[in-house]
């Protein structure tokens, strides 16, 4: 039998284990990205391992969300990050220089290789037919000390492509369609790997759109294969060298199968809550929208911009409308700037914004109570956008391009004109964003501002847990609803006791005084717990405010992995048993060590209801260790101590 294209990289790098679908499995990361707001506590772990330079291929450190600077809390991570790459062999890509997933894939990723990022979007990179993986910032740091990323050996689905995208129909159309199908939760476990004959008319910018937004569909990664396509875009990029072709075998099975029409496909929209409430955009023809915002690591290439500046060529946009437009990199900017795209997005009465994440991890432009905010990106979570009640719609660039100048929605495919925007056949290199690892760091001092406070280590699992339920929520609770991001918050990312005080504020702003107060305590929540950003404060601070288990349906991936690197017991629960617990229940789980060790059930006695349940602790060998050491960190300073 023959093998798909994610099976063969993935088999090509396991360093433990063996090619057997849902097994654990250790693979070789040849790259690891970083970026600022999840950087500062991976290489607060990377130093607490004692090397002296990363052992990967090449590691980048990217500043790109925390970049308003407001005090100095931003500006001393960054010197933090820009010391701290220096000194370990890193690359450091400055504020400015663009959003990690884009200026990785123009200037750092290779086909056939894998890429493990403190972000949950780094599966951009399978639009190059690399294995990029979106981790925790400890697991990370493990890997950039050269140990392997274990995972579950996963499900392949494959993604047969037919025909072809008609004009006004952006990439972005084709992973809205399967995240109608798949919904946030179905790839949770699994690949999405693209293949047959709609492969080839989709240029590498539609490919990278598509596996961005995979990981809204829980996937572990989205991987395309890499062919003529992807060579056009390595030499443009003047980097045709690294390209090398790779596919799947003719006869590889796929676990499942999803077939996709291209030439079928109308433009779709996901309503406000939840990139997965797909509809189409005729539904809402005519609705007034008073921002559009285009940019994110999604839709922010030079060919997306173009194709806006086009649309909006000569046009103003609707005096109800507030754009606003960030270019996805320096290379982008640089390039609309030369082409003129630029001074028609100015001239419309667009807003220029800079080259980061900004508004899609609510850095500004929050929008208007009441009023529709169409925007590029991949994620509409309830308040995302800083604003409470928002009404955010994910769009293409050319709904938004069609919207603002309309002042509602357009279904840009009634638009008489004819726009096609070619990828172009050279890039404009200026690497001078990019600062390369130095020979001798012997020099470099590491500098650490007074936000910068230590990585807090949990004590080691006890055998019984008695504690309170300080909160019970329901199915898809995000890392957002977790610890929000957004211009409050993130300047508290190296300081764990500070950003904790953040924790579940939008959802119950009591949660960390009364976790406090407690001293120990359990969250109860529904299906795809922590579903959303790789962001691990989302564990370490439920962790430091003394959460010591998690009692759910099912868990997102990433999420799962931070709680066990921080020592928070992951439990599962039946949703019958679920609908029995109450916040406010005094919950008693014995016999911790002695289950966990034997793979068996946990009874867990509801004190307050005076009855039993049970739960399962779905655990492999190595996560049972890390989490009886009381996390990962403990774990690998134990085995150095033996
Ligand atoms: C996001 O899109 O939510 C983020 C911000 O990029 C996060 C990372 C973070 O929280 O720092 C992600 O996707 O992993
Ligand atoms: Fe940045 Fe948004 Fe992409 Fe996250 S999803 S990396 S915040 S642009």
């Amino acid at each position: 039998m023959g093998l798909t294209l994610a099976e063969k990289i993935i088999n090509e790098h396991i360093v433990v284990g063996e090619p057997v679908k849902g097994s654990e499995i250790g693979i070789k990361i040849d790259q690891t990205l970083t970026q600022d707001a999840t950087g500062t506590m991976a290489y607060l772990q990377f130093e607490a391992m004692g090397l002296d330079r990363v052992k990967t291929e090449l590691s980048v450190s990217y500043v790109d969300h925390n970049m308003l600077q407001t005090d100095f809390r931003n500006a001393d991570d960054h010197a933090y990050l820009k010391s701290v790459a220096a000194k370990y062999g890193v690359y450091f890509s400055k504020p400015g220089n663009g959003i990690c997933h884009q200026v990785h894939r123009e200037r750092f990723g290779v086909p056939g290789k894998t890429l493990l990022g403190s972000d949950s979007h780094t599966p951009t990179g399978g639009g190059l037919g690399m294995i990029s993986i979106g981790a925790g910032g400890l697991d990370v740091a493990v890997a950039m000390g050269g140990g392997p990323f274990f995972l579950t050996y996963p499900q392949i689905i494959g993604i047969n492509l037919t025909g072809e995208l008609q004009p006004f129909v952006n990439a972005k159309n084709v992973i809205f369609k399967i995240l109608e199908i798949l919904t946030v939760k179905g790839g949770v476990g699994k690949v999405l790997e693209y293949f047959g004959p709609g492969v080839k008319a989709l240029s590498a910018g539609d490919r990278f759109a598509i596996a961005n937004m995979g990981t809204e569909a829980g996937a572990t990664t989205s991987i395309f294969p890499s062919d003529e396509n992807t060579k056009r875009f390595f030499d443009a990029q003047g980097r045709g060298d690294v390209w090398v072709e790779l596919s799947a075998d003719e006869d590889a099975e796929y676990d499942e199968i999803i077939e996709i029409d291209l030439s079928a496909l109308e433009p779709l929209v996901a309503e406000p809550g939840s990139p997965d409430n797909i509809t189409h955009v005729k539904s809402l023809v005519g609705k007034k929208v008073v921002q559009v915002l285009i940019g994110t690591c999604t839709n922010s290439s030079y060919e997306d911009m173009m194709m806006v500046a086009k649309m909006l060529e000569g046009k103003k946009i609707h005096p109800g409308v507030d754009m606003g437009v960030a270019p996805g990199s320096k290379q982008v900017f640089q390039m609309i700037a030369e082409s003129g795209g630029l001074g028609m997005i100015i001239s419309s009465g667009s807003r220029i914004l800079e080259s980061a994440c900004g508004f899609c991890i609510g850095m500004g432009q929050a929008p208007p109570t009441g009023g529709i905010s169409l925007r590029t990106g991949n994620r509409n979570f309830p308040g995302r956008s800083g604003t409470q009640g928002d009404e955010i719609y994910l769009v293409s660039p050319e709904i938004a391009a069609a919207s603002a100048l309309a002042g509602e929605f357009v279904d840009p495919t009634t638009i008489e004109q004819v726009i096609k925007i070619e990828a172009p056949t050279q890039y404009t290199i200026d690497d001078s964003g990019i600062i390369p690892p130095i020979d001798d760091p012997s020099g470099v001092e590491i500098l650490r501002g007074p936000n910068i406070k230590e990585v807090p280590v949990k004590d080691s699992l006890t055998d019984t847990i008695k504690s309170e339920v300080i909160l019970k929520v329901g199915d898809n609770i995000t890392t957002d609803h977790i610890l929000p991001a957004g211009a409050k918050v993130l300047p508290f990312r190296s300081n764990i006791p500070a950003i904790a005080e953040f924790v579940y504020m939008n959802v119950d702003d009591t949660f960390a005084a009364r976790a406090k107060a407690a001293g120990s305590g359990i969250i109860v929540g529904g299906t795809n717990y922590g579903q959303g950003s790789s962001r691990e404060h989302a564990a370490l601070a439920p962790m430091f405010l003394g959460i010591d288990a998690l009692i759910v349906n099912s868990f997102a991936r990433i999420h799962r992995a931070n709680l066990i690197n921080f020592g928070i017991l992951p439990l599962l629960i039946d949703a019958a048993d679920n609908d029995k617990i109450d916040q406010g229940d005094e919950l008693e789980i014995n016999d911790i060590l002695s289950n966990l060790e034997f793979g068996n059930d946990f009874t867990v006695k509801n004190l307050t209801k005076g009855m039993e349940f049970t739960v399962k602790s779905d655990m492999t060998d190595l996560e049972k260790s890390i989490l009886k050491a009381g996390g990962k960190l403990a774990y690998t300073r134990s085995l150095n101590q033996n």
